[in-house]
């Protein structure tokens, strides 16, 4: 079955179901294809996408001045002749001005989050549509979902990408949803218990609220009935996905997308839990240097480079992620024939600069997670009252840690700082605040606050 030709340009296609009794390993053979098929297939698609952008004014001027045709690109290596399109691209042209299809073949649209700058748009034809549920079922079907599940979706439905893209790889699966979307964490632990749900999905931080409210009802969380969760949708580190897990009792996998690109489906994780397959039959991804713009040597952090291959509605080429991560090439002991891409170590554009040193909020994480009796949340507070650049990390404390000892305070408060300078080399004041008193998000979390005026 693995070994199956894929013919070229092939129509996105439903997957059939799995024969009645055979578990497939895969959702869609495509994910085991040999690499050197799949490289003609993508040079093939790089081709067509070529075609398709050509009436975007954007892509028409540049493919002019730089020359550039379809019949030009004769080689993947020809990726790195196209241009780059980044966000202020998007932001600087009319709201749907990358659109690469007439009006009346957009079936949805959907919006970036962000809290800066105007909202971008994205655009899905009936064709995108399938095919986006098609590429979440793949990654939610490698994590274990099958048919007999119930999943409760607990991100946002509305333009984040998170709800809809889910809600419909859950159905695409042939699993049943529950859309209780974001918020009334204290619902979502009734719904779970009343329904018997085998399934969550939500961002990570989400994840941990609801274990914390579970305890707060009374709950052993561990006991909840869910099996797995699918989280994504901002970083978190391994020893987050632990404690996820531990709290929740389950397994927890990362997936990862953007909405400019698709939303969630562009890269997930199988049952190894060792990086997400990324789904190349679909996007082109490289991995460059964010100064240089060159290749980085596998393995090596870089910022994730993406180009659709068969998106209708709005193919970009060569879209700026600004998302930092490594690939790995190495063969998946899953069978799946895609590199992976490993956890986001940060973006180039939240990289904190704080007295001359990168950091990223993850990595205050990182430590957090370190020091027994913290909880992860956390506010990082940035402030310039000179001229030198203060940090102070809120943070919350276990309820069965809190103590009105000083000095038993005082030592957790030293560990955090050891744990912080260890790994950011920064010195850092830290803040210990009692259980519950940090705001919880229901989607996204916001973790830094930068009061300096850069
Ligand atoms: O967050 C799409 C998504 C929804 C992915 C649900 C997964 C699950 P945007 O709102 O456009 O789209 O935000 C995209 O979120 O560039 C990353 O910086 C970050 N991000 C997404 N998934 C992950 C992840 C959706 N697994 C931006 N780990 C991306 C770390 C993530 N960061």
């Amino acid at each position: 079955m693995a070994n199956q030709p894929i013919p070229l340009c092939h129509a996105i296609r439903k997957k059939p179901q799995p024969p009645a009794g055979l578990d497939s390993p895969f959702w869609d053979v495509a994910e085991s294809q040999p690499v050197e098929e799949r490289q003609s297939l993508q040079l093939h698609r790089l081709r067509e996408t070529i075609s398709r952008v050509r009436n975007v004014p954007f892509y028409q001027s540049a493919f002019r001045e730089m020359n550039i045709t379809p019949e030009s690109i004769r080689t993947l290596d020809d990726l790195r002749r196209l241009p780059f399109t980044t966000k202020a691209d998007l932001r600087d042209s009319p709201p749907l001005g990358f659109c690469a299809v007439p009006r009346e073949d957009i079936a949805r649209i959907h919006g970036s989050t962000g809290t800066t700058g105007r909202q971008t748009f994205v655009a899905y034809t009936a064709e995108d549509l399938d095919l986006w549920s098609d590429l979440c079922a793949r990654f939610l079907y490698a994590g274990g979902l099958r048919k007999n599940h119930l999943v409760q979706i607990a991100f946002g439905y509305g333009l984040f990408t998170g709800g809809f893209g889910l809600h419909y790889g859950v159905e695409r699966v042939g699993a049943a949803v529950v859309p209780a979307a974001a918020g009334n964490t204290q619902r979502h632990i009734t719904l779970m218990r009343d329904l018997a749900v085998d399934v969550l999905v939500c961002t990570p931080s989400y994840a941990l609220s609801i274990a914390e409210t579970a305890r707060a009802m009374g709950f052993d969380s561990a006991q909840l009935p869910i099996r797995y969760g699918h989280f994504g949708g901002e970083p978190w580190t391994q020893d987050m996905r632990r404690r996820i897990e531990q709290e929740l009792g389950i397994l927890a996998f990362n997936n990862y997308g953007l909405s400019e690109i698709i939303g969630p489906g562009v890269s997930g994780e199988c049952h190894e839990q060792n990086g997400m397959h990324l789904q190349e039959d679909h996007f082109l991804v490289e991995c460059l240097d964010p100064e240089t713009l060159e290749p980085v040597e596998e393995g090596e952090v870089g910022e994730l480079v993406i180009t659709s291959l068969t998106r209708r509605a709005m193919p970009l080429i060569r879209y700026r992620t600004r998302d930092l991560s490594s690939l790995d090439s190495r063969p998946c002991p899953c069978g799946r024939t895609t590199r992976r891409m490993s956890r986001l170590t940060g973006r180039t554009d939240d990289m904190l600069i704080i007295r001359g040193v990168n950091v990223f909020p993850s990595q205050i994480e990182e430590a957090l997670l370190r020091v027994e009796g913290t909880a992860p949340h956390y506010m990082i507070e940035i402030d310039r009252p000179g001229s030198l650049d203060e940090v102070t990390v809120h943070v919350e404390v276990h309820p069965q840690t809190f103590s009105d000892r000083m000095d038993r305070m005082q030592a957790l408060r030293d560990r955090i700082d050891r744990e912080i300078h260890s790994i950011t080399g920064l010195r850092v004041k830290v803040v210990l605040l009692g259980p519950q008193t940090l705001e919880r998000f229901t989607g996204k979390a916001r973790r830094v606050n930068d009061h300096r005026k850069l």
